[in-house]
């Protein structure tokens, strides 16, 4: 049996309830969302996992226990058919800020002349795709809000292909559990199908209305209102349709998966 550390070494209670409120805040209903988060105690993070919280690995434990739980009650509670705000031009915040795991000098300089687009899985048609297939199907754009969770939020414009027309096209089955992303600078990140095929999903190839610029991620990124940045991928190279959970590359770290906004 494992022995319990010293008491000092112990997470503190404070340290292990500001990490177990990180994990559950991004979570739909604003007003549901600080009621819960304002009365969940050290017994609730206990209880919600059925871990002592006596050791650094049952807390991290329950921690990634309770964002498991949150991503089902997200996924539960997501309207397929509920539409992210949108604003009108005059609104757009400029510069738009740039933001990846490295710095904007970093960002992928991609070649469209030597690009495709791989996609796979539970998909009929496995066929390499060109920039230029992809901008001859049906256009649309937004302006929404993007939301970081490193606390900053900005209004965009971008315009693409509705990704259920592109999934519906690539006979994609969408009855499968994720749909996954790799990315040219090795960022790679997963989303679940309902978001997959909401209206304002798209596959985004310009910004502001010309071709979508290096640092916001050219050839192709896509832009989801309804989620959190990190959930929004940019420089896509590869699609593919599991029902094997891929991840992300900070969600692996502990960010919550689902991740809506
Ligand atoms: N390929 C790739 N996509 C990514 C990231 C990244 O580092 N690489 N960062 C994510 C995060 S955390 C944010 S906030 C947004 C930032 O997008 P922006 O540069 O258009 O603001 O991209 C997301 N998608
Ligand atoms: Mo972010």
């Amino acid at each position: 049996m494992l022995r319990s550390k010293p008491v000092a070494d112990r997470p503190d209670a404070a340290s292990i309830l500001k990490e177990a409120r990180k994990v559950l805040a991004p979570h739909i209903g604003q007003t549901s969302r600080r009621a819960f988060l304002r009365t969940l105690t050290l017994g609730g993070v206990a209880m919600l996992s059925g871990c002592s919280l006596d050791e650094d690995d049952q807390v991290e434990h329950a921690l990634s226990m309770i964002s498991r739980f949150n991503d089902h009650v997200q996924g539960w509670i997501f309207d397929r058919n509920a539409l992210a705000p949108t604003y009108s031009q005059s609104m757009l915040t400029r510069p738009f800020p740039f933001n990846a795991f490295y710095g904007v000098e970093k960002a992928p300089a991609i070649d469209e002349a030597g690009y495709t687009l791989e996609v796979s899985g539970l998909v009929a048609d496995k066929r390499p795709w060109r920039l230029g297939e992809l901008r001859a199907m049906a256009q649309t754009d937004q302006i929404t809000r993007h939301i970081c969770v490193e606390g900053w939020s900005a209004i965009g414009h971008w315009g693409g292909v509705r990704f259920s027309d592109f999934l519906m096209r690539v006979g994609a089955d969408t009855g499968a559990k994720y749909v996954g992303f790799k990315c040219a600078d090795g960022y790679y990140t997963s989303i679940d199908m309902p978001t997959a095929l909401h209206s304002q999903t798209l596959l985004a190839l310009t910004y502001d209305g010309q071709v979508l610029p290096r640092e916001y991620g050219f050839p192709m990124k896509l832009r989801m209102p309804t989620k959190l940045g990190y959930k929004n991928p940019k420089h896509i190279q590869a699609i593919f349709v599991t029902n094997s959970y891929p991840g992300g590359y900070w969600e692996d770290q502990g960010y919550n998966w689902f991740g809506g906004s």
